[in-house]
């Protein structure tokens, strides 16, 4: 990838390819009444235009994964005869390149009837607020209560010396990609096969909505991912004009390539967080905590795509974290918006909870009068209470709180310097347990989810002895090819450049619902591989047994870091001195010699279905220190100090890389990034001008990142993930030491991101400025 090697959708060849351009609508809200493509299908450059009508005939809606109970069927449509959002793709135009492909789909004539905008969750409930689904009674999706009974939350509140209540927003953002999405997807008539290369997190899953709405057969459809820029969340599910895409590409029989503008990436990729949330802690005597409760608004946005709600149930589930409390529970409104539709973001409901409780904590601890720190320390879970079942059911594995906030406090103990007198520093330690490993399939299905949670591997030993891995889970820019071939090394016991890794193609790895979401491709790839590993190591040590004519258990298996296959520094070893190498041992087992006649199998190759008896639980603690410029109301990171628990690291450096991109990625969204529509709902926040990422001057030179280690007990090899776990923690620990800093305006910092602006309307409020 650093040297420019890395084959992004973009960067790969095919021959008279065809190329496509999105017609979207202007409008958040509108009626379709035309759709006049005459200019453009006259124009000589054009292959093919594809309006709401014609898309109709070739194309059924979206299939939805998850649902929320009383949520209408209403499904994503490929042709959208009104449009709910501003970008809403309501046609495809195909052409020989790509300008002319846009400039043909700007030349087609749209007739819109303009409906009323609903562009907040307060316009959506208001009274008489226009409908957005049709026949829906308003405009609610349904709701879902997680957590202890009402009663068990009355009798806790009945105690309660001090009850904390804030609403608390936090705003839609974008995931920024470096790579935007973007599909080549090429039809052969001769065969029907239908190959679809996308910049996707989950090629399996896509291949199943392809299938469904194309009306074609899954062993027609082949899905690979080439190597995908970042994702974030948001290349989980299948788009309607990645759809459109593949509907055009099986119309011509060709090869047609999309590839998103950064300013569509930034209107009509779905985009992430979007919740107002009232929530409240009630703490008892000597500071105990007795509830936490809160009722989340989710902005699903125009659609209640697979995952919309989702994110906003994992707050729910979440928001006890890592401490004891009496009765926890939480309810979850989804309600639709004419916004483009969120979904899933790294951190996936769980920086929201972070946000919320952490803050909620700090305010208890102001109004007490009490140590923040000490107030956390005193009502973490123990380790010794290992494992735990929260008040919405989740089962803590191992890991120790203490020690990691304990640490993290430690670290960012620092004298503060000399600041000028319109400038105040502080700094703040807060903590949160990280879902990971998101499986067993047996709990989606509790939860009614239509995927499995599974994960396989085939593992292959060649007839020269290296060795190939495939895996349905996807690189996106995380490593985990690297990291596979680790774990498949190890576990064979032969050097790491032996191993390759093999992603992404549908034809190839094993099915895989999730893929390279939920911070789970490591823990279940790789637990998958780990005993895939062990039993094919068992297997050659077995056949180089027979052939040295001694026991296995008399055999060892001695293999130089640096020995290739087929020396002799690569070989097993009998009693009596004598050797075979690991090629030749390869080599024989391949030409079924040596084989034993109680086994069928021939082929050195392992195929593993891993299902984990539980989730595993990553957990860590994040100090931040912060100035604020009492003037300008600047927040600035000076300081950053993060420990995580991901049990067993397979690569520290990955890890490190993981943690400190999460962080940036976090940072960014306490303090800079807000995707912004204006009143009719139309974005405005359509580039990297109005819409401000962290560049590597707003990550502080002071990020420290250390790891404790307590091994899963429900992932072999004792891992837990850790893709998610940087982002949850920043917007908490940013927001806590501002607070800590001018104590003044602590009330009020409730709402992300906090921009200049918004922390000088507090500053000026409180009389400050
Ligand atoms: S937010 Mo993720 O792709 O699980």
């Amino acid at each position: 990838m650093v040297r420019g090697h890395g084959r992004f959708l973009a960067d790969l060849r095919a021959t008279g390819v065809l190329y496509a351009a999105l017609v979207r609508s202007p409008l958040a809200h509108a009626r379709v009444v035309g759709f006049d493509a005459t200019a453009a299908r006259s124009d000589p450059r054009c292959a093919l235009v594809l309006g709401p009508d014609d898309l109709a005939k070739r194309t059924a809606p979206i299939p939805t994964v998850w649902r929320l109970p009383g949520q209408p069927e209403d499904r994503v449509p490929i042709a959208a005869h009104t449009a709910r959002y501003a970008g809403q793709p309501l046609g495809i135009v195909v052409a020989d390149t790509p300008t002319a492909a846009e400039d043909l789909a700007d030349a087609v004539r749209l007739d819109l009837d303009p409906l009323p905008p609903v562009p907040t969750v307060a316009d959506a409930l208001a009274e008489h607020a226009p409908p957005i689904v049709p026949g829906a009674a308003g405009n609610e999706a349904g709701s879902i209560r997680f957590g202890a009974p009402q009663e068990e939350i009355a009798a806790a509140l009945s105690r309660a010396e001090l009850v904390v209540e804030r609403e608390f927003t936090l705003p839609r953002v974008n995931h920024s990609p470096l790579e935007s999405r973007g599909v080549l997807a090429e039809y052969d008539p001769g065969t029907g096969l239908l190959t679809v290369h996308a910049s996707s997190q989950s090629p399996h899953s896509m291949r199943q909505d392809l299938c469904a709405v194309l009306g074609l057969r899954a062993d027609r459809v082949r899905v690979i991912a080439p190597d995908v820029g970042g994702s974030f969340g948001s290349k989980v599910l299948l788009y309607p004009d990645e759809a459109m895409v593949c509907a055009a590409a099986v119309d011509l029989g060709a090869a047609v390539r999309w590839v998103e503008s950064r300013t569509e990436n930034f209107i009509c990729a779905y985009q992430g967080r979007g919740q107002r949330t009232t929530a409240r802690l009630a703490i008892g005597p000597e500071g105990r905590f007795l509830v936490f409760d809160a009722h989340i608004l989710a902005d699903l946005g125009a659609y209640a795509t697979q995952a919309g709600s989702g994110p906003h149930q994992v707050t729910a589930l979440t928001l006890q974290g890592p401490y004891h409390v009496d009765a926890a529970a939480a309810t979850v409104t989804g309600v639709y918006t004419t916004r483009v539709p969120t979904g899933a973001y790294r951190g996936y409901g769980m920086q929201e909870a972070a946000f919320i409780r952490e803050r909620l904590i700090d305010e208890a601890a102001r109004e007490l009068g009490v140590s923040p720190l000490d107030l956390r320390l005193d009502n973490l879970i123990r380790p010794e209470e290992l494992p735990h079942t929260t008040h919405t059911g989740l089962t803590y594995d191992s890991g120790d709180y203490g020690a990691a906030l304990r640490r993290a406090a430690a670290l960012a103990e620092r004298p503060p310097p000399p600041d000028p007198p319109w400038v105040r520093r502080a700094g703040a330690v807060v903590a949160a347990v990280e879902i990971s490993a998101f499986a067993p399939s047996a709990l989606l299905e509790a939860f009614g989810i239509a995927w499995s949670g599974w994960e396989g591997v085939r593992l292959r030993i060649n007839h020269d002895g290296t060795v190939t891995a495939y895996s349905g889970v996807i690189a996106v820019g995380q490593g985990i090819e690297t990291s596979l071939a680790q774990i498949a090394a190890e576990g064979l016991g032969v050097p790491l450049d032996w191993v390759r890794v093999e992603l992404g193609d549908t034809d190839t790895a094993p099915h895989s619902d999730l893929s390279a979401q939920a911070s789970r491709a490591l823990t279940l790839a790789g637990g998958a591989l780990l005993i895939a590993a062990r039993r094919l190591a068992d297997r050659m040590r077995t056949l180089a047994a027979g052939f040295l004519g001694t026991d296995p258990d008399r055999v060892t298996q001695r293999i130089a870091s640096h020995a290739d296959p087929s020396s002799p520094d690569a070989a097993f070893h009998g009693a009596d001195g004598a050797r075979i190498t690991w090629r030749e041992v390869a080599h024989r087992g391949y030409r079924g010699w040596g084989r034993r006649k109680s086994t069928d199998r021939i082929v050195l190759e392992e195929a593993v279905d891993f299902d984990p008896p539980q989730l595993t639980f990553a957990h860590g603690a994040h100090a931040a220190e912060v100035t604020v410029d009492l003037g300008t109301g600047r927040v600035t990171v000076t300081g950053y100090w993060a420990v995580h628990d991901s049990g067993v690291l397979v690569n520290p450096l990955i890890a490190h890389g993981q943690i400190a991109g999460g962080i940036a990625q976090g940072l960014g969204q306490a303090l800079t990034e807000e995707a912004r529509a204006d009143a009719e709902g139309v974005p405005v926040t359509r580039s990297f001008r109005e819409y401000a990422i962290p560049a590597a001057q707003d990550i502080p030179e002071d990020l420290v990142i250390e790891h404790t280690c307590t091994p899963s007990t429900a992932i072999p090899g004792g891992f837990k993930g850790l893709g998610e776990g940087g982002t949850i923690l920043p917007p908490a620990a940013v927001t806590c030491a501002v607070a800590a800093a001018v104590p003044e305006i602590a009330h009020a910092l409730t709402s992300l991101p906090l921009t200049p602006s918004r922390v000088r309307a507090a500053l000026r409020a409180a009389g400050i400025t």
